[in-house]
């Protein structure tokens, strides 16, 4: 009998170093692997952040599990074909770590946080396909008390610093649950790569990564309020301005990425920088360019811009002298916020949303 495959670590999917930075158990995407892309981040460039490993699971015996006080009845149970037989929706939404920029932090600000030091490529755009919660949650009887809905891992325990945390699971409220959320088994066409989620996934757009839970397989529904470390614990702001138990994550912030190399090296001449900005609070509304901290020109927009994904952008530029630059791209969202010179900190730095100094060397 043939022995089954173990993944060599974390993370099965191939990780070739021009496409990704490995970062402990989690990859992300380098942004220059993405120019010349389309508005969707293909399967085998699109970040992953694991807890811990990505799981193998055997789709015929996999049973997603409904249960709790916020039910009318007992337990209910789907199994994969189930879903799949249910209608079905298809939405591009980003799913973005809510660490994403944290490294700029401390090399930008001087200011030490906690966490894994992403650059700016924990985020991807996907096309997701999937069946509505709503219409899981409406199937399984959720009564009109319900609260908080809490979905969980199938992945190892969570262990750190000697503690073990559980399943990875967060609480959302009933109320976003029910507006848009997707329990997706495709992603671009294809079901669900195992790193990804395989066999379904939720896809919470607008909100932090930690809320989109991989592998599910079990939904609590209660009609009281619902806890665990990844509300209590991590997903909160902590800091000077903030109430003394913190601030909860929900939304993600307004961000710009070039599609460049950190330190690129770049031609004299006339060229085309190219880049993506997106936002958790609506769609992109302009994107400024600096190439000498004065002066600001607007990009152009080369996508549609989407709510609850990004806007695709380019910038015509014409260095005439060699050397170092700076390069700058800052983004206006929905509700008008524009990404600030500093982000405010937080100790585990969260939703760092300032603009991000990109330095390039012209020859
Ligand atoms: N079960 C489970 N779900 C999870 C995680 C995890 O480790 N285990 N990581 C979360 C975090 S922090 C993020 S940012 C996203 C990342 O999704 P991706 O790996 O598909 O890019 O998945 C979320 N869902
Ligand atoms: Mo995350």
């Amino acid at each position: 009998m043939a022995t089954p495959a173990t993944a060599a670590g974390p993370i099965v999917k191939p990780l070739p170093p021009e496409i990704f930075d490995v970062l402990g158990t989690n990859a992300e995407t380098r942004w220059e692997a993405l120019r010349g892309q389309g508005y969707h981040v293909p399967n085998d460039r699109f970040f992953v952040r694991n807890h811990t490993s990505t799981p193998t699971i055997d789709v015929d015996t996999w049973r997603l599990t409904v249960f709790g006080s916020g039910l009318r009845g007992g337990p209910v149970e789907f199994g994969y074909r189930d879903l799949r037989s249910l209608p079905s929706e298809s939405l591009s939404a980003f799913i973005e770590c809510a660490g994403n920029g944290r490294s700029y932090y401390a090399s930008q600000q001087g200011q030490q946080v906690t966490g894994t030091a992403w650059h700016l490529g924990a985020i991807g755009v996907a096309r997701w396909r999937g069946v509505r919660l709503s219409t899981v949650l409406a199937k399984a009887g959720i009564s009109r008390r319900a609260v908080d809905v809490l979905p969980e891992g199938l992945d190892p325990d969570y262990v750190t610093g000697g503690v073990n945390l559980g399943k990875v699971r967060r609480p959302l409220p009933v109320a976003k649950a029910l507006e848009d959320v997707l329990v997706a088994y495709e992603m671009n066409g294809e079901p669900l790569p195992p790193d990804h989620g395989f066999p379904v996934r939720l896809v919470v757009p607008s909100w932090v990564g930690i809320a989109s839970i991989k592998w599910l397989g079990r939904i609590e529904v209660a009609d009281t309020q619902l806890a665990s470390p990844w509300d209590t614990q991590y997903y909160r702001l902590i800091g000077p301005v903030y109430p003394p138990d913190g601030t909860l994550v929900t939304h993600q912030v307004v961000k710009s990425a070039f599609e460049l190399p950190r330190n690129a090296v770049l031609p004299r001449g006339k060229q085309v920088l190219t880049g993506r900005s997106w936002s958790g609070n609506g769609r992109i509304r302009h994107v400024d360019v600096s190439t000498d901290g004065m002066t600001w020109r607007h990009a152009r927009f080369t996508s549609p811009a989407c709510e609850n994904a990004w806007v695709q952008w380019e910038f015509p530029w014409h260095p005439k002298a060699p050397g170092a630059y700076t390069l700058r791209a800052r983004a206006t969202d929905g509700t008008g916020t524009r990404q600030p010179d500093v982000a405010v900190h937080n100790t585990q730095g969260y939703l760092f949303d300032a603009i991000v100094r990109h330095p390039v060397t012209v020859v």
